[in-house]
């Protein structure tokens, strides 16, 4: 699988997840995670079904957090595992060949998640954040370089991203990142299209 630059993680989003994820389409954005840990499963579903709706036949890849049976449901492109969920093997029992993204939290994490075969794995979190409810112990960007030079598929940098800390993210050789805050307190849907294209050209001008 080829890199593909912003990753965007829908919880909570201000502005709603349907509206967010019609942005993403129109702006190009190529990975949109559904991630609601808290949503009575009915509800995930239908709206994993809306999102699905929105996304298909487009540029932007559907993925489910956590729930091999929702991805499966609402016909996703990606199912992404983290450490607690269900392991890999259980879950392709389930999804079948559908593309699996794998967390990892630590160079240890990183090597054995490879071994299993992911289309990507995630990387964090990079610096402190308070989004995930029991975050691991902060990575940094010297351990991120490391997991660069490494893997054999894309790799996302994740947790505590912002337009001001995330170059020293791209000058570690990141070329995928992914951002909950960032993206989902934007209040304004222009607000929120301007932080996409912000982050896009960050990303493009690293990549020369
Ligand atoms: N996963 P924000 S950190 C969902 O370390 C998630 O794997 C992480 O949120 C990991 O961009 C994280 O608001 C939350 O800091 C990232």
């Amino acid at each position: 699988m080829q890199d593909f630059g912003l990753y965007i993680i829908l919880t909570k989003p201000e502005l709603g997840h349907e509206k967010v994820a019609e942005i993403c389409v129109r702006m190009g954005v190529r990975m949109l995670q559904l991630r609601e840990k808290y949503m009575p499963d009915r509800e995930l579903l239908a709206l994993a079904r809306r999102l699905r709706a929105i996304t298909r036949s487009t540029e932007t890849n559907f993925v489910i957090n956590d729930r091999p049976d929702i991805a499966v449901l609402s016909d996703a492109d990606f199912l992404h595992l983290g450490q607690d969920d269900i392991p890999v093997e259980e879950a392709r029992r389930i999804v079948g060949d559908m593309k699996i993204g794998l967390s990892t939290h630590s160079l240890e994490q990183a090597r054995e998640a490879l071994k299993k075969n992911p289309d990507y794995i995630g990387f964090g979190p990079i610096y402190p954040t308070p989004t995930k409810e029991k975050p691991d112990p902060v990575v940094g960007t010297e351990n991120l370089k490391k997991v660069l030079e490494f893997a054999h598929v894309p790799v996302v940098a994740i947790g505590g991203l912002f337009p001001e800390n995330i170059s020293k993210v791209l000058l570690a050789g990141a070329r995928n990142v992914a951002m909950v805050r960032y993206f989902m307190q934007a209040q304004a849907v222009d607000e929120l299209e301007k932080r996409i294209t912000h982050i896009q050209s960050l990303l493009s001008k690293s990549n020369h």
